[in-house]
Order: structure tokens, then C-alpha cells, then sequence
């Protein structure tokens, strides 16, 4: 009998290819819609292996529901929506898909400190709404990036290409900070460990790379941007959750931060009348950190492949929870 798996949304099709390749029967809910949990459990009920989204909220009570599942392959790097203890619990390996994303998450964080530092998204708004008449000589001025300090808030895979990016464009000086020194990267980036407040002080810009855990939620908060240089630029490409927004949104209106480039949001989606979206120094996108073709292939792919080296040899090549 072939292992039945359950993809839950329409992803590049090489994941099912590859899966029904391999001998596997597949699955994939084709609504538009994200899946209720309901929905979910039932679905997986005659399954063995659960290909899931960020979207999935996989929590104890559903791992308590669907303690038959083999395997938990996510497509994202991150997977806080996770229950992971209480998948280890039930020996659930759970795996996510690292690196493939790496360069293109990178990039919206550079792009998105650009277009910050221009005030490029509000510019182009004044031209949609009639506003672009004359040349200004001292309006919607920006500043140069050219010798800043870049501050890098969890330095790991998609961190340290952001650093890199900005060092090779700009010569900026990186700063980061983690739970943990990463002395490799450290090499390969020439950024200097500092404390958290160290961080947050000597940042111009500080773009946040880190997964959203007990320890991050809500850390950029009034009293983080409080120590920030009024000056500077918030970036945040990782999970909206590390930020709190209330916050974040009168940092930017009594200027104690300049500006805020966000491709994540809390809640997600933001709302068309949040006011982040109206504001000069600010640049929002709706989470399209991974959305290239390049990344989201490789995304199916090595989310694919984990299930398929888990039933070949026991292992999957990139699991977030220890013992597989
Ligand atoms: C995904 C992401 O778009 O990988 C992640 O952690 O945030 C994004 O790449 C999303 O989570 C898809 O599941």
C-alpha cells in the first residue's frame, strides 16, 4: 500500500511530481482558501505524511488529533505556526526548507531599506494621486546609505546575505545581535557581535532576521525603539510578531524611529487602513519574502524530498526538532 501524503495548497508541482515519483500517493486540497482545522483533521485521516503551510496552525491539540501522521514537511524556513514539542511528543518529525529561500528573502530586506531610505513607495503614491507637478528642490528628501551602520537582529542564513549585500553596495559597518555568537558568519560577513541595547543604539538601520519565539515576541516594542537613534530605519522580513505595531506605528508618528520597511505584519494581512501605509518613510509588502520562482521551487522541492529520504533511510535532510 503506497503512504498517502497531504499537500495543503496548490505549491509548484514538482513537489508532486517528485512525491508521486517516488511511489507515493498524493493529495493536494486545491481550494483557495486556507484549510480549517476541522477541515484538516478530517482530510488527514486516511493519511500518512502532512506536506503544510506558514498558514497551518499546527498545534498540540491538532498533533493530539492526528498522532497517526509519520512525517510534518512544511514548505517555509519558519514554523512558528508549529507546535514542535508536542509534535516531538508524539515522535512527529517536523522538518522546514532552509537556505533555498535565502537570497530572495535577503533581497526584499535590501530593497526594502532602499526604498525606506527614498521614501520611493510614497513617492510613487503622490504620482498616482495627481500630486507629481514640479521638481522640489527640498521635499521628500531621503538619506544615503553609503558608511552606515547596518544592525542585523539574528544573523543566520537569510541575515548574513543582508549583510553581505549592504557591505558589497554600501561599505556599511554590520553590527548584530543573537542568543548566541555565530562565529562563522562572523567571518564571512566581518559583523561585531554587540548586546542587544548596543544594537539597538549604534543601529542607522536594523533589519530583523530572527524566527519568532517566546524570547523575540513583541522585543521591538516602545521601550526597544525608545533606545533607537532617532534616525533610524526599522526593517522587519522575518514574522510580524517580533514587532508590536501599536508601537511601531507611534515610534514612526512622534519620530523617535525615521522610518519602517515591513514584509511582515501584525496581524497578517494588514489592513488597507492601517496607517503604516500612509505614512512618507515607511514601505510595506504583503509577506513576498520568498516569492520567486527560483525560491518557492526550491521550497516544493526540498520539502518533497524531506518526506521522501524520511521513508527512504529514516532521515530527512533538514528537520527543526532533534532525534531525526
Ligand atoms: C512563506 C515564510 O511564504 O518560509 C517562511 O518562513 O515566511 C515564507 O517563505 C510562507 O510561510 C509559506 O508557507
Amino acid at each position: 500500500m503506497p503512504k498517502k501524503i497531504l499537500i495543503t495548497r496548490v505549491i509548484p508541482a514538482i513537489a508532486e511530481e517528485l512525491l508521486t515519483q517516488a511511489g507515493f500517493e498524493v493529495t493536494v486540497w486545491r481550494g483557495n482558501q486556507v484549510m480549517t482545522k476541522d477541515e484538516l483533521i478530517e482530510q488527514l485521516l486516511p493519511c500518512h505524511a502532512l506536506l503544510s503551510l506558514g498558514s497551518n496552525k499546527l498545534d498540540r491539540a491538532f498533533f493530539e488529533a492526528c498522532k497517526h501522521l509519520e512525517i510534518v514537511s512544511q514548505f517555509a524556513v519558519g514554523f512558528d505556526n508549529i507546535d514542535v514539542a508536542a509534535a516531538s511528543e508524539f515522535k512527529i518529525p517536523v522538518c522546514n526548507t532552509p537556505d533555498v529561500l535565502s537570497e530572495a528573502t535577503a533581497d526584499v530586506a535590501f530593497g526594502l531599506m532602499i526604498a525606506v531610505s527614498r521614501k520611493m513607495f510614497y513617492n510613487h503614491k503622490l504620482i498616482l494621486q495627481g500630486e507629481w507637478k514640479q521638481f522640489e528642490p527640498l521635499k521628500n528628501l531621503g538619506f544615503e546609505l553609503t558608511g552606515k551602520t547596518l544592525g542585523i537582529f539574528g544573523l543566520g542564513r537569510i541575515g548574513s546575505i543582508m549583510a553581505q549585500r549592504c557591505t558589497g553596495a554600501y561599505g556599511m559597518k554590520v553590527i548584530y545581535h543573537n542568543r548566541n555568537r555565530n562565529l562563522a558568519a562572523e567571518k564571512e560577513t566581518g559583523a561585531h557581535y554587540v548586546d542587544f541595547d548596543t544594537l539597538l543604539r549604534e543601529s542607522d538601520v536594523l533589519s530583523v532576521h530572527s524566527a519568532l519565539t517566546a524570547q523575540t515576541k513583541n522585543l521591538f516594542n516602545k521601550e526597544a525603539f525608545a533606545k533607537m537613534k532617532n534616525t533610524a530605519v526599522f526593517i522587519n522580513t522575518a514574522r510580524g510578531g517580533v514587532h508590536n505595531e501599536i508601537d511601531l506605528i507611534e515610534a514612526l508618528q512622534n519620530q523617535t524611529i525615521w522610518g519602517a520597511g515591513l514584509d511582515v505584519t501584525n496581524p497578517e494581512p494588514m489592513h488597507a487602513n492601517n496607517p503604516l501605509l500612509h505614512m512618507p518613510n515607511v514601505a510595506v509588502l504583503p509577506h513576498i519574502g520568498s516569492a520567486t520562482v527560483e525560491a518557492r521551487t526550491g521550497m516544493a522541492r526540498l520539502a518533497a524530498e524531506n518526506i521522501i529520504s524520511f521513508y527512504k533511510t529514516g532521515k530527512p535532510h533538514t528537520p527543526v526538532n532533534s532525534g531525526f
